[in-house]
């Protein structure tokens, strides 16, 4: 596995130098920031950005993500002018020396918590996602600030989306995905680009709007809409852990047996009773994960595609981007390349 790290380029407070030192480290994950969703990045502010990710000693190999734009997602006319600025951006990410491409299938929103700095019993801060917080939330009447999301949508744009979307249901989504596949996996084949979608997170519908890249049945469906290694998965324990209906290890297993497995996003999430969850730290024990056993399946299919440890709390005093800090992702790297190891030695025999 080759181990790396996300990073929002120069407006991050975690300095790259500083991840560099992070032992074992092998790539960054980034992307080009200050170019609205569905246009094209320019091949001079992809090739900055891959010098600004060399000069700091790491690989650029992978981007995290290339959105996709929303009219793409619902199937309208004007989706064929975005799908070709994609393929342009796989292009160039290509000839940069890319070699995976991750990005989601989620309606409107990314990933979505309830809040962002809940107190663990220890004094640390975690992401977390609520049942009774979630039930108080409406996108179109209340405040609301979720990470991951669009900021960008003004109180009437987002009700437009929500109208657009409230005609379109779950295999209209898986559609409009096959529809999209079909136009860039081969561009995809040709640049050297594998493309790995992020699992919805979390796991189901939410405010109404479908989705659908949750579970192993929909995992499988999504594989075969267009059977190519580089129609892959970014595999987040994170995200399908929180619905308790996925056996994350088992499914690791499964997908990385097939090769389909192109970038993991690994982390731990504690499970509640009624459905919601708190993001623990990495160390198992911690949360509702078996991170060894996460390690074990991916060590078995001899695992040589990116892992990059997924949000961390905040530390020690750490302020900065939620989920984003330096050291508790810090730890986690650590806590699963001590896995790593111990699982390769153990294959050699060596005490
Ligand atoms: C959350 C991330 C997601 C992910 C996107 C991929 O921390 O894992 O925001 O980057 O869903 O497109």
């Amino acid at each position: 596995m080759k181990l790396s790290f996300r990073w929002y380029g120069n407006d991050d407070p975690v300095k790259i130098e500083y991840i560099r030192q992070i032992p074992s480290m092998h790539s960054i994950v980034t992307a080009i920031y200050d170019v609205p969703v569905g246009e094209k990045w320019s091949m001079d502010s992809i090739l900055s950005l891959k010098e600004t990710v060399e000069n700091a000693g790491l690989n650029f190999d992978v981007i995290e993500s290339v959105p996709v734009h929303e009219d793409i997602k619902l199937g309208l006319p004007t989706r064929d002018k975005y799908i070709e600025n994609y393929k342009e951006n796989i292009r160039n990410l290509g000839k940069a020396g890319v070699k995976v491409i991750c990005y989601n299938f989620m309606p409107v929103f990314d990933w979505t918590r309830t809040q962002l700095d809940k107190v663990l019993d220890d004094g640390s801060t975690a992401l977390v996602y609520y049942v009774d917080q979630i039930k108080d939330m409406d996108p179109l009447t209340g405040e609301l600030s979720l990470p991951g999301w669009d900021s960008s949508y003004t109180k009437e744009s987002l009700k437009e989306v929500f109208d657009k979307y409230s005609k379109v249901t779950k295999e209209d989504l898986w559609n409009n995905l096959e529809y999209f596949l079909k136009e860039i996996i081969p561009v995809a084949e040709e640049a050297g680009v594998k493309m790995a979608i992020h699992p919805d997170d979390p796991p189901y519908d939410i405010f109404g709007l479908p989705r659908i890249i949750t579970n192993e049945e929909n995992l499988d469906r999504f594989l075969k809409l267009v059977d190519s290694e580089y129609n892959g998965l970014t595999f987040c324990t994170g995200s399908l852990g929180s619905g308790s209906f996925n056996d994350v290890v088992k499914m690791i297993d499964k997908y990385a047996a097939q090769g389909r497995i192109h970038f993991m996003h690994v982390r731990n999430v504690k499970l509640l009773e009624d459905g919601g969850f708190e993001e623990s730290a990495h160390y198992s024990p911690c949360g509702s994960l078996d991170l060894v056993e996460i390690m074990k399946a991916l060590h078995k299919h001899n695992y040589e595609g990116y892992l990059r440890p997924d949000h961390g709390r905040m530390i020690w005093g750490e302020t900065g981007r939620a989920g984003y800090g330096l050291y508790d992702r810090a730890l986690g790297a650590m806590y699963l390349t001590g896995i790593w190891e111990t699982l390769t030695k153990t294959d050699k025999g060596e005490k």
